[in-house]
């Protein structure tokens, strides 16, 4: 850690004080113990009593798309259901069309959008997914875009092959265009370095879990780390595919059973929960969270943000619907939009915490107890963002 740091924050509620050295947290402790170096330190900030937490990590996205589908929303309204939608050639192969005919600069400046409200309620890591190109040059187009985002909002991507979102109308079926996945896409986008990640969705209107079993296994064969989208609509055994695998996170869960629970726990995979889905589908199915709890699976918060079930952009009102809908505690949503998120992002230690040498991105909040970010909604009380080391907003 190098000697001389660039800023000091002190006054922190509960009495604590950062350190930052370029970009990167040097140390992070109680304001009476401070070492050393903290005489040296080139400015000094003191935040009166705000509280500050690690910046807010937004680990499931798919922020790159083209086109609308409110009228699908407006017709679900109505009583017409996600799957007869997407077999009507609406769902996810409608915004497929839309994505495929935009330009780059059409797709990139609707993800800066969304990206930007997201950083304005204090994410600062972002993970963005494909998987609405399912064509060579559409998903490569997008995962470029994707990491194209952090030119213009000051945030760190984390990218995700989604390749397996859903057949495509030109495949006849499933299991040839996961041989098309896993014998073309996939090769071709990991020897670009385009992807951090890989996802599929194993869902009834998607993927069995013999597909998502070969995509996941070729993921891992070109040095990969893996998720899944599990269990949303149906138990089709998502979660303990996932464990399976070893993934990172398993996503969703709205449906898993106490088997997969336990697969989750025994593989160390993070649950990652979504409650802006089940929301605007009108889904009163909820995640096992107390099963979870006990079980002492780790829980990520974030927004599915994606034209067709999330219209979500702000994470603190992802985590109060994660304690209103689905009994999270504040704490666990906290710590489900930081350091649990960064875990599912294959990012402990780097993001979502406040230790040494981690990232130093960091909200001050106008709030002086974690309830005060997530009870309000439409209205996060972010005082000043850091990012890398950076003043992004605020002071
Ligand atoms: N699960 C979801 O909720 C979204 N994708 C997925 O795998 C749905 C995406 C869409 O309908 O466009
Ligand atoms: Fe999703």
């Amino acid at each position: 850690m190098s000697a001389v740091w660039d800023l000091l924050i002190t006054g922190t509620a509960g009495g604590g004080a950062i350190g930052i050295a370029g970009d990167r947290i040097a140390w992070a402790g109680s304001e009476q113990a401070l070492p050393p170096a903290a005489a040296t330190a080139r400015h000094r900030w003191p935040v009166h009593g705000r509280l500050v937490t690690p910046g807010l990590v937004d680990c499931h996205t798919h922020l790159v798309f083209a086109g609308d589908r409110s009228s699908e929303w407006e017709r679900r309204l109505a009583g017409a259901r996600y799957d007869e939608i997407a077999a009507a050639g609406g769902g996810i192969n409608a915004t497929v069309a839309a994505t495929r005919a935009a330009s780059d600069a059409d797709l990139l400046a609707g993800a800066v959008r969304r990206a930007a409200a997201l950083a304005a309620g204090g994410v600062t890591t972002i993970e963005v997914k494909s998987g609405y190109g399912l064509d060579l040059d559409t998903e490569v187009r997008m995962l470029r875009v994707a990491r194209r985002i952090a030119e213009h909002v000051p945030v760190t991507v984390v990218t995700t092959f989604l390749g397996a979102h859903t057949v495509p109308p030109e495949f006849g079926t499933g299991d040839d265009y996961v041989s098309f996945v896993c014998d073309e896409v996939l090769p071709a986008v990991a020897a670009e370095g385009l992807a951090d990640a890989v996802d599929a969705f194993a869902e009834h209107v998607a993927f069995t879990p013999a597909q998502v079993d070969r995509v996941l296994t070729a993921a891992t064969a070109l040095g990969l780390p893996v998720k899944l989208h599990a269990d949303q609509l149906s138990d089709g055994g998502g979660a303990a595919l996932a464990a399976r695998h070893g993934a990172l996170s398993a996503d969703h869960l709205e449906r898993s059973s106490p088997d997969g629970v336990a697969a989750l726990a025994a593989a160390g995979t993070v649950a990652v929960l979504l409650p802006g889905a089940g929301y605007v589908l009108g889904d009163t199915a909820t995640p096992p969270v107390a099963a979870l709890r006990r079980a002492g699976v780790p829980m990520a918060v974030a927004t599915d943000c994606n034209p067709g079930t999330s219209p979500l952009v702000s994470l603190p009102l992802a985590m109060h619907m994660a304690c209103t809908r689905m009994g999270l505690t504040v704490a666990e949503a906290l710590a489900g939009a930081t350091e649990h998120a960064a875990r599912a992002l294959g990012l402990s230690g780097v993001a979502g915490v406040i230790a040494p040498g981690a990232r130093a991105d960091l909200v001050v909040w106008d709030a002086d107890d974690p309830a005060q970010i997530v009870y309000w909604i439409g209205l996060p009380p972010v005082h000043t963002v850091v990012q890398g080391g950076r003043f992004v907003t605020g002071a």
